[in-house]
């Protein structure tokens, strides 16, 4: 079984981070395939940033369906292009955020996330309208850490996150934290450990769902929405996506 994990930001060290994280809940028949797009944002931190991760995102999911993959994991938790991918592979494709706070779901009935900078606290509160998990998501928090202070180990990226974890649990009668980036997929062990609840890393969440998808021999539903793109000729800079 073949996993396509992609980081739609073009930062590679924290590719390989997700890539292990994906690594660490397969099966060994399992191939985790872990990529950043060529072209792209080095961090994803604003609807901008997310809309220009879009187009290198779609180019990887495109050139995974002549790789025979068979799932994919969007690794950004404000789950870009999430619905445009469905439209293209004929996988699964799952987005960490959906997964993680999903996941949160079966373990407690309150959770809290906990994410990167204030500016990116809309994306995830637009997210738990989507995904319908209002009554479950106690708060959303920041600990203003950009994305890639994570990559920096003389940051105190990793004390500010356990610092907002542990609020969480004190004000916000949340059982559970979902960690609100993919870079922080390398710190729920170590957070789980020092804070006695469960805290679940969306890259974890979306690739053990993917893996548990495909043996179920379950897939997208290509009837509506999520049908093939409709054939049409695309202008200058996009034309090499036209469907
Ligand atoms: C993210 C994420 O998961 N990766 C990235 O570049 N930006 N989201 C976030 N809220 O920090």
């Amino acid at each position: 079984m073949k996993i396509k994990v992609i980081n739609p930001n073009t930062s590679w060290s924290m590719t390989q981070t997700i890539g292990e994280a994906a690594r660490s809940v397969c099966a060994p028949d399992v191939q985790i395939i872990a990529v950043s797009p060529d072209h792209g944002p080095a961090s994803i931190e604003g609807h901008y940033d997310e809309a220009m991760a879009c187009l290198g995102l779609m180019e990887e999911i495109r050139k995974g369906e002549s790789q025979g993959v068979d799932a994919y994991v969007i690794a950004c938790f404000g789950d870009p292009g999430l619905d445009a991918a469905r439209e293209i592979a004929r996988g699964p494709v799952i987005g960490v955020a959906e997964a993680a706070m999903r996941t949160a779901c079966y373990l407690a009935t309150g959770f809290s996330v906990v994410t990167t900078l204030t500016r990116t606290l809309v994306i995830a509160e637009h997210l738990v309208n989507k995904y319908g998990v209002r009554s479950h998501c106690r708060r959303v928090r920041a600990c203003d850490i950009a994305v890639l202070e994570l990559e920096d180990p003389n940051s105190h990226a990793y004390a500010s996150i356990l610092r907002e974890c542990q609020q969480a649990l004190l004000e916000d009668g949340s059982g559970a934290i979902v960690l609100g980036c993919a870079g922080m997929a390398d710190l729920y062990e170590r957070l789980q450990l020092q804070l006695g609840v469960p805290v679940i890393d969306g890259v974890a969440a979306a690739t053990a769902t993917a893996q548990g998808l495909i043996r179920a021999g379950l897939s997208t539903s290509k009837l509506g929405d999520y049908a093939k793109p409709l054939a049409k000729n695309y202008k200058g800079m996009v034309a090499a996506w036209a469907p």
